[in-house]
This record gives structure tokens, C-alpha cells and sequence, in this order.
């Protein structure tokens, strides 16, 4: 039986209320940590088979960032013990550590980020990245000058998300739309976003406008850098399986009466799109910075293991 948190959180982020691949991936963790707290389970295969239960419906909600799966298959490969007590403490303790390796994850690729950026650098963002902002952060400590050029991001609007935590870190914000980002690049020393997922090839799937983005970057010179801890690679794709793009609502592209108005046209809401590795100068990880191409030996390392998925019966 899946519990209320679970639920809650499950229903938060396919609503976006948990939004953002890192931030989507610690909630997942917490939720299964609550899970096995409230757990009546009366022996340890069932205790096994709810928290699997509950990873499917948490990885059921958005098919795209892969720091999803990959945090519920953290806490569930973990589990072990051969009663229900020691279970659940082998739950809670997974999901501690995993909280911290996120924490520390982010805090370390910031640093290894934050060394391309030079005082006074300008940098153009797109959506809401807390791994790309902790490069930003870095720099901040370090004592540098970091200007931004924030782009909107339609439908959703998460740069004003990214221009809030700016404003709060005194970092001077230009906000533009998304349609000028070209016409700003000329003004900007590094593009830098965050990751969903990374797949095998170096590819980059972030949110949608970024490959429209690094390809003008690249046509104008301007470095590419993704800011992207490893719980977003994505391991599937090292037997080649594609990352699935996950559709979103009409409604957040057109209101109800607009759509009226229109004669009901069709409407595609992609959330995300993929930029192909020769756009990208650096995927900044917290075991350092890589080539888009050379992220697949550390892909193989880390999760080259082909086991199968921990939440299959
Ligand atoms: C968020 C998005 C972010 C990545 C990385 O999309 O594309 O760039 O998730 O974020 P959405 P982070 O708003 O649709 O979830 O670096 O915080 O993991």
C-alpha cells in the first residue's frame, strides 16, 4: 500500500509544484524514506514489495529526468536486513546518504564550474538548474563578479525562478525573452544550463530551447557549459534505449478561450529537447569536467552494471 506522502509527493511532481531533475530526485528519496517509516508491513517481503510499489508510482510521474529513477534505484538496491526493523533502517539510511551525496555532488561540480568562470563573466541561462547555479554560487565565494542573462522560458517561466535566487545572491540580472536569446549571445561569455538527463552519446536533454540555444552558441562562438551532477546520467541509454520526452499539457500553451478563439488548433507542449554533443563545450560533473563524448566511461562506471530494475517483480 503506497502511502500519503508518497502520493502527495507523486502528485506535486507531475503537477511541477517538485520541479527541477535534482530537486524532483531528493524529494523521490524522501518519500520512500516515509514510505518504510510508516510501514505496518507484517514480514519482509512484504515490506520489500510496498516500497517498490511506491518507487513505481513516484517513477510513473515524469519520464524524462532520469535523477528519478536513479534515486529510487539508490534506496532500493540499499535495502537490506532480514526483518522489517532492519529494513526500514536500511531505508532511512539510504535515503540519508543519498540526501547527501546529492548535497555534496552539487557543491563539488559548483567548484569544478565555478573555475571556468572569470571575474566579471556574463552568463546566459535557461529554466531553473540548481546544479548550473551552483556553479554561480562557486564563483560568488570565490570573490568574482557574475552578471546573468536570464531567459524566460515559456511556457513555465522557471527563469524567474533563476532570477530570484540571483537577486538573492546580489547577482545582476538582465531578463529577456526567450526569442532574443540570440541577440544577447553577444553579450554573454558562457551559456550555462542544467541537465535532466545525459545520455550515452553526450547528448543533453534539458529543457526545451536549450538545443536551440547551444546551436546559436555555437554559431556565435560562445562556450556551452552544462552543469550536471551524475545522478543525471542516464544508464538505459548505454544498451540503447532513448530518453523519453515527456509531452505536457496543451493548456500551458494555450487558455481555453484562446483555444476557442483559434478554431482548436493542434498543440505540442514538449517539456524538453535534446541538444547533440558537438554543441556542447564541457558536462561539468562533481568528478570533474568532460567532453560530451568521453561521458560515457564514466557512465559505464558508475552504472555500467546492466542489473535488472530494483522496483521489477
Ligand atoms: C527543469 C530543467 C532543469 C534540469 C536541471 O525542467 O530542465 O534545467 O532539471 O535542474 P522542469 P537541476 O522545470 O520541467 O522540471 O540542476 O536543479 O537538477
Amino acid at each position: 500500500m503506497v502511502n500519503e506522502d508518497v502520493r502527495s509527493t507523486a502528485e506535486d511532481i507531475a503537477e511541477m509544484e517538485i520541479r527541477g531533475a535534482a530537486t524532483i530526485a531528493r524529494a523521490a528519496a524522501d518519500a520512500l524514506e516515509s514510505q518504510a517509516r510508516a510501514s505496518d508491513a507484517s514480514d519482509p517481503a512484504a515490506f520489500r514489495a510496498e516500497m517498490r510499489e511506491a518507487a513505481r508510482h513516484l517513477r510513473d510521474t515524469r519520464p524524462t529526468a532520469v535523477s528519478l529513477p536513479n534515486s529510487l534505484r539508490y534506496v532500493l538496491r540499499n535495502l537490506d536486513g532480514e526483518t522489517v526493523a532492519t529494513l526500514r533502517a536500511s531505508a532511512v539510511d539510504a535515503a540519508e546518504s543519498f540526501r547527501d551525496q546529492l548535497d555534496r555532488a552539487q557543491d563539488d561540480l559548483g567548484e569544478i564550474g565555478a573555475n571556468r568562470l572569470r571575474d566579471g563573466d556574463v552568463v546566459m541561462t535557461h529554466c531553473h538548474s540548481t546544479d548550473a547555479l551552483a556553479c554561480v554560487k562557486a564563483a560568488i565565494d570565490d570573490g568574482k563578479h557574475i552578471e546573468a542573462v536570464v531567459k524566460e522560458t515559456r511556457p513555465r517561466k522557471q527563469g524567474h525562478i533563476t532570477a530570484e535566487q540571483l537577486r538573492d545572491w546580489d547577482v545582476p540580472v538582465t531578463m529577456i525573452v526567450d526569442n532574443a536569446g540570440r541577440r544577447y549571445l553577444d553579450e554573454v561569455d558562457h551559456v550555462l544550463v542544467g541537465a535532466d538527463s545525459i545520455a550515452a552519446d553526450g547528448s543533453v536533454i534539458n529543457k526545451v530551447g536549450t538545443s536551440m540555444l547551444a546551436v546559436s552558441a555555437r554559431e556565435r562562438g560562445v562556450p556551452v557549459m552544462v552543469a550536471a551532477q551524475t545522478l543525471k546520467l542516464h544508464p538505459d541509454t548505454l544498451t540503447g534505449h532513448t530518453v523519453e520526452i515527456e509531452m505536457r499539457d496543451e493548456t500551458e500553451v494555450l487558455s481555453d478561450d484562446d483555444r476557442e478563439r483559434l478554431g482548436s488548433p493542434d498543440v505540442e507542449n514538449p517539456a524538453f529537447d535534446v541538444t547533440p554533443p558537438r554543441y556542447v563545450d564541457a558536462i561539468v560533473t562533481e568528478r570533474g569536467q568532460f567532453p560530451p563524448e568521453s561521458i560515457v566511461t564514466l557512465m559505464r562506471e558508475l552504472y555500467g552494471d546492466g542489473t535488472t530494475e530494483p522496483w521489477t517483480e
